[in-house]
């Protein structure tokens, strides 16, 4: 079975982890990969989410923190700190910054994202094939407002340095218009048995990939079913800044207004924690089978289940 998933860091890396456990021998996993939160720092260009899932699943990654390295250390920050050199919101360690290193070098080459992504991949052997969206720069920006005025700031910026404290009152993927899918990115949708969302961000992961001309119709068009599950339950993000940019693009943070967000067109199947059971109802209103089952990714254990759960709903809905 060919399984395709659009991933962002964190929710995405996790769900996947889940997912490799719960497909038979055989199966291929293609991720697409979200490269909207991508920043370029001292020349080097940092891939969080694409970096967050090839350390994820290759055993690289710091599993408390959820991004970044195991084991970091920071010789390189303390040293750019004392040259005066930032920003210092905003941290990569030794051991990540060799990935960074590696990247912008063979960028410089005239590699392709897509091309220096599976390099990389040779290391840390993620066990699935791992596409970026796009080989062409798309940089999330978010219009805030504060002391400092109304102006668009980085997402990096949002999240890491202002903590997404203030209300996103807009979410801009600059160049995403003038984006094309990464060499086999439509393929891979096209050919797809499932399509799976995992429970990443749908605003500044998915939404960003979606938005990327052809990925959207791809999904739309491709036979598979397609089965997304619920970052939000309880009206809560488990962890991250969803509520804020879900609000920014006029979507409650509930679990059955990101199913209708996606709509109908995009998914056949939608799964809620069991703590929002009394949604299912308004989310098949919307033409979309929804099942409540539980969906903290506590432990791989339990992600497998999530996994299980989805495949089952893609085949009855099949
Ligand atoms: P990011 O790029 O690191 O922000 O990661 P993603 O976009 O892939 O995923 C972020 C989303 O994962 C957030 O909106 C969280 O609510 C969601 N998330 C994190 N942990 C869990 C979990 O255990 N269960 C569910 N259902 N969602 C989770
Ligand atoms: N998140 C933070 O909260 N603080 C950081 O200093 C930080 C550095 C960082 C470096 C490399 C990387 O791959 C991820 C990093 N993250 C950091 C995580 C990242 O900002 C976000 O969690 C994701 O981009 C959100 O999707
Ligand atoms: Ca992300």
């Amino acid at each position: 079975m060919r399984i395709v998933a659009l991933a962002g860091g964190i929710g995405g890396a996790r769900f996947l982890r889940g997912l490799k456990e719960a497909v038979a021998p055989g199966d291929e996993i293609t991720v697409i990969g979200n490269t909207g939160d991508d920043i370029h720092l001292y020349g080097l260009k940092v891939c969080p989410d694409l970096d967050t899932v090839m350390y994820t699943l290759g055993g690289g990654i710091h599993e408390e923190q959820g991004w970044g390295r195991t084991d970091e250390t920071w010789s390189i920050k303390a040293e750019m700190k004392e040259y005066g050199i930032g920003p210092e919101w905003f941290g990569l360690g030794d051991r990540d910054f060799a990935t960074h290193l590696v990247r912008s070098q063979m960028l410089s080459a005239g590699y392709a994202l897509s091309q220096v992504t599976e390099a990389l991949c040779v290391r840390w052997q993620p066990g699935v094939r791992l596409l970026p969206m796009s080989d062409d720069r798309v940089e999330t920006h978010v219009r805030i407002t504060d002391e400092e005025g109304t102006r668009a700031v980085h997402f990096q910026e949002y999240w890491v340095r202002l903590h997404a404290a203030v209300d996103a009152e807009a979410i801009i993927p600059v160049g995403a218009q003038a984006a094309k899918p990464a060499p086999g990115v439509l393929e891979a949708i096209a050919a797809a048995d499932v399509i799976l969302f995992p429970p990443s961000n749908p605003v500044v992961s998915i939404g960003t990939i979606l938005a990327v001309p052809g990925i959207r119709e791809a999904v739309a068009a491709a036979k598979a079913p397609k089965v997304g599950l619920s970052p939000i339950i309880g009206g809560a993000p488990v962890r991250g800044m969803a509520d804020k940019v879900l609000a920014a693009v006029g979507v409650a943070a509930t679990a059955d207004a990101v199913a209708l967000h996606y709509g109908a067109e995009l998914l056949d199947g939608w799964l809620v924690d069991t703590a929002d059971a009394a949604v299912t109802a308004a989310v098949e209103a919307g033409g979309i089978r929804c099942r409540a089952v539980p969906l903290l990714m506590t432990d791989v254990a339990a992600t497998a289940g999530m996994a299980r759960a989805a495949l089952e709903l893609a085949e009855e809905v099949r």
